[in-house]
C-alpha cells in the first residue's frame, strides 16, 4: 500500500514557506504566472519527499509493532501528511488558469487528488485518531474459538481449511461480530472524508477517488460496469458449476440450488478467492491440479525461499536483484512476540532503494502467488524512482497491482518443472484443472473487485447511511457475488468492517482493474515471444526482451495518462475483458457443457 505516502505530505515549516508563495501578495493581477506554478510544484515535490519518508518510516515502525506509543506516533504524522496534501490541493487549483507546460499541467492536476481520505482543517487531527483505531481494530482482532484465542490472521487460515460447515459458520460470525464495534468510527471517517473532499471541489470521496483514472470520474464508473459486463457471463459460469458442486458435497439443506452460495463454504473469509475448494469442484478426470501448498511444505520452503524464488522471476527477466536491505529490514513472518499488520503490503521507504515487503508468511500456494504480487509492488517502483515525485506511481493503481499478478500468470507447470518444484509436466489433457485453479482464483474475485468501492461509493454519497450500511453491502454482495451470510444479519452488524481495505481505507478497485490489466499484460508478453500454444501454458520466465519491454512501461510512472503506458506494452489504449476471456475460453466450453442440465442464476 505504501507506495502512496509520497503523495501526501509536508512539514509545518514547509507550509509556511508555501502559503508565502501561493498567498494572494504574491499574486500579479493577471493570476499566477507559469513560472509560479512550477516553483510551486518543484516546492510541492520537495515537501512529498521530505514527509513522505519520515511518514513512511513511521507507518512501518506501527504497522510492524502496534503499541500505543507507535499508535500515538502515526497519528501525528498522517495528521501531518493530510494537511500537507490537502495545502497542495488547494494550493494547486489557484494555477487552474495558468498556462502551464504540460508536464507542470499533470503534475497540478494530480496534486488536486492525490490524497484519499482529505480532511478540513480542524477535523485533520480526529480523522488521523479515528483511521490508526480503526487500522489497529482489525489487526489486533481476535475471535475465541475451540477453547483457544485465535488472531485476525489465523481466522483467514481457518476459514481456507475446515469444512465442517457449522465451525465455519463460527469462525465467519466471530470475525463478523469483532467487525461491529468499527461502526460508529467508519460513519465518522466518511463523514470527515466528504467534508474535506468537498472543500477540495469534489461532490464526496467516491468522486474524489473516482477521479484518478485520467478520465471524468462517471466516466470511469460506466468503464467498471462496461468491463464487468465483458466477464460476468465467466463468472455465471463459473457459480452455477461450484455451487453444483458444493450442493452434491454439502446436500440441498446447505446448499440449495435456487439460491446464492452461503459466504463461508468457499475457502475464503470473503468469498473473494475459491481456490481452497478446488478439490471439490475440479474437473473430474481431467486432473487432480498441481497441489502447489503440498510440493511447498514437501520441499521445506521457508517464507525467504519463497520471496527469494519471487525474486528470481524478475531477475530472469533482466530486472537488477533486490538490495541487501530488503532481506535486512522486510517483515516475511508473523512475529510472535507483538502485535503488527498482517495484511500483506509492500513498501519503498525512501523512494530510493529501502523497498520492503510486510508479509505474514504461509507456506501456501496463496502465498506463493502474494510474493509475486507484492514484488510487482517493489520493483515497479524501483523502475519509475528516477521520475519525478509526483510521477513516482502507477500510470492507474490498477497498474500497481497487476504486475506481480501478470507474473504469477507465468506459473505453469513448464516454469514449475525448471524450479524443480516439479519432476514432469503434466500432458495438456489435464488443463481444464490448471484453468480451474485459476478461475477459482481470477475469476471468482471479479464480482468482489467490483463491488466493495462500489458500497463505498453509495456510503460516501449518502446513498447508505450507518443504519443501511450493511443491508447495502449484501445487497451488492447478492446482486454481483451470488452469495449469502450463514445466518441472519441485523442493521447493527457491520460486515464490511470484516474487510482489512474498509478500515484500512484502502481503496479497492484497483483489485478489479488489476484482474483485466493481468491478462491483458500477459497476453502481450506472450504475444510478443511468438507463443503459438494455449495461453495458458505461456511461460515468459528468462524472456529479456519481455523485461526491457516491460520495464519500459514501468519506468514511464505516472507521467503520463495510462492508456499511453497500456499502449506502450500491449499495443492498445482500452482497459478490456477480452484477454481474460480468451483465456479462459476452454473452461468456459468446458463448463457450459457442464451447467447445460442446471438451472444457474440466483
Ligand atoms: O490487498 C491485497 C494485497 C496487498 S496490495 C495483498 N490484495 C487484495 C486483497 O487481499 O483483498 C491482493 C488481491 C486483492
Ligand atoms: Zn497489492
Amino acid at each position: 500500500m505504501n507506495f502512496g505516502f509520497k503523495q501526501r505530505l509536508s512539514t509545518a515549516t514547509a507550509a509556511v514557506a508555501l502559503s508565502a508563495l501561493v498567498g494572494s501578495c504574491g499574486e500579479s493581477p493577471a493570476g499566477p504566472t507559469a513560472e509560479e506554478a512550477g516553483k510551486f510544484v518543484a516546492q510541492a515535490e520537495q515537501e512529498n519527499q521530505t514527509i513522505g519518508e519520515e511518514a513512511s518510516r513511521t507507518n512501518w515502525a506501527y504497522e510492524t509493532n502496534i503499541t500505543f506509543d507507535t499508535e500515538w506516533l502515526v497519528a501525528k504524522v498522517n495528521e501531518r501528511w493530510t494537511r500537507t496534501a490537502v495545502d497542495h490541493a488547494v494550493a494547486a487549483k489557484r494555477f487552474d488558469q495558468a498556462e502551464v507546460d504540460p508536464v507542470v499541467r499533470r503534475k497540478l492536476e494530480m496534486l488536486k487528488q492525490a490524497i484519499t481520505l482529505p480532511a478540513p482543517s480542524a477535523a485533520m487531527a480526529e480523522l488521523a485518531a479515528v483511521t490508526t483505531r480503526l487500522s489497529s481494530a482489525y489487526s489486533t482482532g481476535k475471535i475465541e474459538f475451540e477453547g483457544r484465542t485465535v488472531p485476525q490472521h489465523e481466522t483467514e487460515v481457518l476459514m481456507e481449511t475446515l469444512r465442517d460447515p457449522a465451525k465455519l459458520s463460527e469462525v465467519w460470525t466471530k470475525w463478523h461480530a469483532a467487525a461491529k464495534p468499527m461502526k460508529a468510527d467508519y460513519a465518522r471517517m466518511a463523514e470527515i472524508g466528504n467534508a474535506g473532499a468537498k472543500e477540495l471541489g469534489f461532490a464526496d470521496v467516491g468522486a474524489l477517488w473516482r477521479s484518478g483514472y485520467d478520465m471524468p470520474p462517471d466516466a470511469f464508473a460506466a468503464e467498471v460496469d462496461r468491463i464487468w459486463a465483458q466477464v460476468k457471463p465467466l463468472y455465471d459460469q463459473l457459480h452455477c458449476h461450484v455451487r453444483a458442486k458444493l450442493n452434491e458435497e454439502y446436500g440441498a439443506a446447505i446448499v440449495p440450488l435456487d439460491q446464492p452460495i452461503r459466504a463461508d463454504l468457499l475457502g475464503n473469509m470473503w468469498a473473494q478467492q475459491w481456490t481452497e475448494v478446488f478439490d471439490l469442484v475440479a474437473p473430474s478426470g481431467a486432473d487432480p491440479g498441481i497441489d502447489l501448498t503440498k510440493i511447498l511444505k514437501a520441499k521445506s520452503y521457508t517464507p525467504e525461499k519463497i520471496i527469494r524464488t519471487g525474486e528470481g522471476f524478475f531477475t530472469s527477466l533482466g530486472f537488477a536483484p533486490l538490495p541487501a536491505t530488503f532481506w535486512e529490514r522486510s517483515l516475511i513472518a508473523k512475529p510472535a512476540d507483538r502485535e503488527v499488520v498482517c495484511h500483506a503490503s509492500a513498501w519503498n521507504l525512501d523512494d530510493r532503494e529501502d523497498v520492503r515487503v510486510k508479509m505474514c508468511t504461509e507456506i501456501s500456494a496463496t502465498d506463493f502467488q502474494t510474493a509475486h504480487h507484492e514484488l510487482g509492488h517493489n520493483f515497479y517502483q524501483r523502475a519509475y524512482r528516477d521520475q519525478p515525485q509526483i510521477f513516482r506511481n502507477g500510470a492507474n493503481d490498477g497498474f500497481h497491482e497487476a504486475i506481480g499478478d501478470m507474473i504469477s500468470l507465468s506459473i505453469t507447470p513448464t516454469y514449475l518443472k525448471q524450479l524443480a518444484l516439479i519432476d514432469a509436466e503434466p500432458d495438456s489433457s489435464k488443463d481444464l484443472g490448471l484453468l480451474m485453479q485459476r478461475a477459482l482464483e481470477g475469476v471468482a474475485f471479479l464480482p468482489f473487485g467490483l463491488l466493495v468501492d462500489k458500497w463505498r461509493w453509495q456510503v460516501f454519497s449518502g446513498q447508505l447511511t450507518p443504519a443501511t450500511y450493511n443491508d447495502g453491502w449484501w445487497k451488492l454482495r447478492t446482486e454481483y457475488q451470488g452469495i449469502r451470510p450463514p445466518v441472519a444479519r441485523t442493521a447493527d452488524d457491520f460486515d464490511p468492517g470484516a474487510k482489512y481495505h474498509i478500515p484500512g481505507g484502502t481503496p479497492y478497485m484497483r483489485y478489479f482493474l488489476a484482474r483485466i490489466l493481468q491478462f491483458q499484460f500477459y497476453k502481450a508478453a506472450c504475444d510478443s515471444i511468438g507463443w503459438k500454444g494455449p495461453l495458458h501454458r505461456c511461460s515468459f520466465y528468462g524472456e529479456k526482451q519481455v523485461g526491457e519491454k516491460f520495464n519500459a512501461m514501468l519506468a514511464m510512472g505516472a507521467s503520463k495518462p495510462w492508456p499511453d503506458a497500456l499502449e506502450a506494452f500491449t499495443g492498445t489504449r482500452q482497459m478490456d475483458g477480452s484477454a481474460i476471456v480468451a483465456y479462459f475460453e476452454p473452461l468456459m466450453v468446458w463448463m457450459r457443457d457442464q451447467n447445460k442440465a442446471r438451472s444457474c442464476g440466483w
